[in-house]
């Protein structure tokens, strides 16, 4: 037997979970702290957009339109509120867009009344997600995502092959979206992120040019480029910044997460890293740093990751999967680390500014072998037992 719930009873649990106070999990190696509860999964979703409340046409109370997860979010502080603007999926497979709101950054978020609906640009879009908010100095607020289409080369009787590309819409309030055309791109495009200033004059593009759907083949690694006019934005030249290397945590592809973060230092980068083991591909993220002067000048690139799937974040809709799309800065150089674990959930870590270029600027980089690895280790070793002989 089916035991029905209410829809008191419905409603008084979705408001126990939305308003669990989240806690820090001291288990931390000094770089960040990770909270304790997700701050945002399917069960955050309202029960307004899943159920049909009428008894007379939903006599069981069952639920209607079934979301699958809650995932790789935006995230930007807005009039003193934290903002996630998540990647929504439904049982359909469909993504979509949804803002959620928090007072504090850690708990409470809660879904605005509606999903953001983006207006289709053509016909052949059919799924979009990952969106990446940039607040640009031309005064827009920026959204590059990824579109989905079908590939219209794919042979008969193949419905998987697909083409990405990056939609863009912008707005000055996040309630109305202008979307503009996407992006112009000889090769398949994801992870596209717009740098928050202009650089000779330009909106400047982090890329990721892709080979094929799913893999970045010949793409190097991320890339940068310039573009004249955010309503008709054209990929001419493209440089890679940050490249993929053999046995690295980004062997097979990376992607640039949210927006870099301008430091005294230099621009300090969160991305995801790539590679294959026998369960399959493996997501986690890393962090970079390129020049003020140059942004395309990588200036500290720490060897592996800083977050990789832990516990119960390793199991999900695509296990393995750490993936970050959003961060927000504090004034006070408090930085809350957005990401998703499993393509299934949302979670936070918290950091700042200083701890985050401080592991950059002196955290060894990878030197590409085993041998180079111990020598770093050796060298921390051996100016530990100076500083302990010392102390003596
Ligand atoms: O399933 C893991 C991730 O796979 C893709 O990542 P990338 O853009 O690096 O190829 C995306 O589909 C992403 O949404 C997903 O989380």
């Amino acid at each position: 037997m089916i035991n029905k719930k209410t829809l008191s009873e419905l409603i008084s649990e979705q408001e126990a979970l939305l308003s669990l106070p989240n806690t820090p999990v001291d288990d931390s190696n000094g770089l960040f702290v990770r909270y304790r509860n997700p701050v945002l999964t399917r069960a955050h979703v309202p029960l307004v957009w899943r159920y049909d409340f009428d008894l007379r046409t939903n006599p069981y109370l069952m639920e209607r339109i079934g979301v699958n997860s809650v995932m790789n979010s935006a995230a930007i502080k807005y009039d003193g509120k934290y903002l996630l603007v998540a990647r929504v999926e439904g049982y359909d497979r469909k993504s979509f867009f949804a803002i959620a709101e928090s007072p504090n950054g850690v708990d409470n978020f809660r879904f605005r009344k509606y999903p953001i609906n983006i207006q289709q640009y053509d016909d052949s879009e059919t799924n979009v997600y990952d969106i990446r908010l940039t607040r640009h100095e031309d005064g827009y607020i920026y959204g590059i995502f990824c579109v989905e289409c079908k590939d219209p080369d794919a042979a008969p009787g193949d419905l998987s092959s697909a083409i990405a590309g990056a939609g863009i819409v912008r707005t000055k309030d996040l309630i109305e979206w202008e979307r503009l055309p996407n992006l112009k791109s000889r090769s398949q495009q994801r992870n596209v992120v717009l740098h928050p200033e202009f650089v000779a004059g330009k909106y400047a593009l982090y890329t990721r040019p892709q080979d094929s759907f799913i893999n970045a083949g010949n793409g190097g690694g991320i890339g940068w480029t310039l573009i004249g006019d955010m309503s008709n934005a054209k990929v001419l030249d493209e440089k890679i910044i940050d490249r993929r290397y053999y046995h690295t945590i980004k062997e097979v592809k990376n992607g640039e997460g949210p927006h870099p973060i301008k430091t005294s230092k230099g621009w300090l980068h969160l991305a995801h890293g790539v590679r294959s083991c026998a369960a399959g591909l493996r997501y986690v993220l890393y962090l970079y740093m390129t020049s003020l002067d140059d942004p395309t000048e990588l200036i500290a690139s720490p060897a592996g990751y800083f977050m990789a799937p832990y516990g119960s974040e390793r199991i999900g809709d695509v296990s393995n999967v750490l993936f970050s799309n959003g961060w927000i800065t504090d004034q006070d150089g408090k930085v809350f680390i957005y990401y998703a674990s499993s393509d299934t959930r949302m979670h936070v870590a918290l950091s700042t500014v200083d701890r985050l270029t401080d592991y950059c600027l002196n955290t060894p980089p990878d030197g590409l072998r085993s041998s180079t690895s111990v020598q770093n280790i050796t060298k921390l070793i051996n100016k530990n037992y100076e500083y302990l002989k010392a102390q003596n």
